[in-house]
């Protein structure tokens, strides 16, 4: 029986992960979970899966759910993350979070020798260089579940690493993708959140449409696979069918190609090594690919440039997209200012010497504050 800790329970990517925990009642058992808002939600999953620890949103509905549910414990808010984090029985710990929030409670995982799989790709994305370091004293082992990066990682099984010459990851282009950059000035909330092939929560849906997704995908890549920033590619493919190609030196390329369905690479890292069975099976029709266009998704150029100076900058730049992200989606802002403000963000980004796991959080922290502050009264 394999223990499991999930962060992000109520979310897209912890839903489907429910899902498979139930599928599976006799080799996974879920130990503890963070759970969102929606109070309905959470009694399910309480009920269904009876947690020895459980994370709510707010200290003030601690009492009520203690209430409720005797024999489960309970903790709140970030810190309640951490307490999760640190429960003392051992377990995989899944990351389903969205946003830098997921990044402490990573790190004081991997301290209590939990392995980790990761979809919360910020985490990468802020602390790629603390992470490895981490993992490597602690033995602790990381495993991807963002799709582009479970195909990369299977392709390279049994392979040496130093006959990689290139992977390319594959980006559909999101849901504004037939419209000209003069269109997208005009874009609403709604109309960004119509993805075409995948179902996901609504700031992975924007960054799909700003490309700022695979932006901060292919720093994960970085930091997962140990390639220079030279070495990692894009291209537009439109069926998202192909997640992850690598290129060795021998002039062979190995695909992975699935079903565009989360669950997949999910069941894979919760069960790696071993395959469970999947009920759909792809059909093989005509695929598409096109080169990145850097003009029509300046923030994908702009990660690549933040990814290679490293240091603080890539924690500059998620904060100032999650920042962004959620002034649109609450209507501050329109959906071309997303640039504008990250951009501005990063050109402004003093050089930090010694980038830790504080000035990292307070990084983020201040950069969020500010941008928010300064959109939201509008
Ligand atoms: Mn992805």
């Amino acid at each position: 029986m394999k223990g499991l800790y999930l962060l992000g329970a109520t979310g897209s990517i912890g839903s489907q992960t429910l899902a498979i925990i139930k599928e599976h009642p006799h080799e996974l058992k879920l130990i503890g979970c963070s759970l969102g808002r929606d109070h309905q939600k959470n009694d399910t999953i309480l009920k269904t899966f009876q947690p020895e620890i459980a994370v709510i949103r707010y200290e003030t509905d601690l009492e009520r759910y203690q209430k409720h549910y005797p024999h489960i414990h309970f903790v709140s808010g970030d810190e309640g993350l951490i307490e999760l984090a640190m429960y003392d029985k051992p377990g995989l710990l899944i990351n389903a979070l969205t946003g830098s929030v997921g990044l402490a409670p990573t790190m004081k995982a991997i301290e209590m020798k939990k392995d980790i799989a990761l979809a919360n790709k910020e985490t990468l994305v802020m602390a790629g260089d603390l992470i490895k370091k981490q993992l490597k004293k602690y033995h602790v082992k990381l495993f991807p579940i963002d799709s582009e990066h479970s195909a990369i990682w299977q392709t390279l099984l049994g392979e040496d690493r130093k006959k990689i010459q290139k992977i390319v990851i594959t980006a559909s282009g999101g849901a504004l993708r037939d419209l000209s950059r003069e269109e997208l000035e005009t874009v609403t909330v709604q109309e960004a959140l119509k993805h075409p092939n995948w179902f996901m929560g609504a700031k992975i849906t924007i960054d799909s449409a700003t490309m700022m997704n695979k932006g901060l995908e292919v720093i994960e890549a970085h930091h997962l696979f140990d390639l220079e920033y030279h070495q990692i590619e894009t291209v537009l493919h439109d069926e998202s069918v192909v997640h992850g190609l690598t290129y060795f030196i021998d002039g062979t390329i190995k695909a992975s190609l699935s079903v565009s369905d989360m669950t997949i690479p999910i069941q894979y890292a919760l069960f790696y090594p071993d395959r469970k069975p999947y009920p759909k099976s792809l059909a093989l029709t005509n695929l598409t690919f096109k080169p990145m266009d850097f003009k029509r998704y300046p923030l994908l150029k702009l990660a690549y440039e933040v990814g290679q100076k490293g240091g603080i900058y890539p924690t500059v730049l998620n904060a100032a997209n999650e920042a962004a992200v959620r002034l649109f989606l609450a209507n501050k802002i329109s959906f071309l200012e997303i640039e504008t403000i990250i951009f501005d963000a990063v050109e402004k980004a003093e050089p930090v010497l010694n980038v830790t796991l504080e000035t990292i959080i307070s990084t983020d922290r201040r950069i969020q504050k500010t941008i928010t502050e300064s959109y939201e009264k509008r």
